[in-house]
């Protein structure tokens, strides 16, 4: 992979971070409005690059280097914002299964044994199997898709993604008429999680989640195996986790080892634990707060005492393409 940082001032002075990241094909893109970037994103186009200053180089296994040389890049985020540095999204997390602290999962996960990985497909499927990660992610071309990331505690990211739409893979695996909703599970083996051990959380484990059948397959869902043009770190949810952007965090779920497909609207996690304060829907609302915490503004990291970046919220995290999946549907009651 071909990498070129730009010269600071081919970006605009409020786009820049201070670890100075930026997307190599901005000034080109420049001008193209924020829908039309990622439709009209030329295939393999030459010298396409992504370039990200303070990313830590990492040993990939073949799945994924041999993919990377064929990956589509985003050229820009969609409003012009500034990806989250590396180092932040790498170190501010939530992987309950390595402790509750933002810290454990980048301390802790490099105990969450990746290779070999399998993902279980079951339920209402044609194609029903246990497939290899090898043979999961070979079908696809790799795209990355630059995505906000908020957080149900106030708090968000950009994060730059790699992987494929999980509409892709589902197809593959021929869903029945009865499939209705997505059923994920992540992996759980105690010895190598921390906070599983620890029996201190009130997680039912292992942790689970779950979609819609026309939310799994909206084009806005992703599978991502990787970030920021490289292998997905432990702690963001290796080797494969999903990302649904327009919903709070918690409903991108890592390490998935199962995906079933279901008659009925799974359990999920949080839901289970306190269904007053986390619905099945979650979808990302300025307008419906935690009933603890208001959910109108957030944190954009990076964010400290004397610059706290605190952003207005926008409905469905500013996915506003997603808005006819729920209509007719009250979203104060289906949170
Ligand atoms: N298995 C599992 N998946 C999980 C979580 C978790 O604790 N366990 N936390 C969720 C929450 S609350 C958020 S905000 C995102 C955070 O993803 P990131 O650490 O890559 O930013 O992961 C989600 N996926
Ligand atoms: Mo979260």
């Amino acid at each position: 992979m071909l990498i070129r940082i730009p010269a600071a001032s081919s970006s605009r002075e409020d786009e820049v971070t201070p670890e100075a990241i930026y997307l190599s094909r901005r000034t080109f893109m420049a001008g193209a409005g924020a829908a039309a970037v990622l439709s009209s994103l030329p295939v393999n186009a030459a010298g396409s690059t992504s370039a990200y200053a303070d990313v830590e180089p990492a040993a990939a296994p073949d799945w994924f280097t041999g993919k990377l040389q064929d990956a589509r890049w985003q050229a820009m985020t969609a409003a012009g914002e500034a990806v989250t540095p590396f180092k932040d999204a790498t170190h501010y997390n939530n992987f309950y299964e390595f402790g509750t602290n933002k810290g454990d999962p980048a301390r802790y996960a490099d105990k969450l044994k990746v290779e070999p990985w399998q993902v279980k497909i079951d339920g209402e499927v044609g194609k029903p199997g246990t497939y290899s990660i090898e043979d999961l992610v070979k079908p696809h071309q790799l795209e990355e898709r630059i995505y906000r990331l908020r957080c149900v505690e106030g708090w968000s990211m950009v994060i730059p993604w790699l992987g494929f739409p999980l509409a892709e893979l589902l197809r593959l695996v021929e869903p029945t008429g009865n499939a209705k909703f997505v059923r994920f599970e992540t992996r759980l083996a105690p010895e190598e999680m921390a906070g599983v051990r620890s029996g201190f959380s009130l997680i039912d484990w292992p942790y689970m989640e779950g979609l819609r059948m026309d939310e799994a397959m909206h084009p806005l869902t992703f599978i991502a195996v990787g970030m920021y043009g490289r292998v997905l770190p432990n702690q963001n949810g290796a080797p494969l986790r999903l990302v649904v952007p327009w919903k709070y965090g918690f409903k991108s779920i890592k390490s998935i080892v199962r995906i079933s497909l279901v008659a009925d609207q799974p359990k999920t996690t949080w839901e289970t634990i306190a269904p007053d304060e986390y619905g099945f829907y979650s979808n990302v609302n300025p307008e419906v707060d935690h009933p603890r915490w208001s959910q109108a503004h957030e944190r954009r990291l990076p964010s400290g005492l004397f610059s706290p970046n605190v952003i207005p919220t926008r409905m469905f995290n500013g996915y506003d393409e997603v808005a006819p999946l729920y209509s007719g549907l009250d979203l104060r009651k289906f949170y």
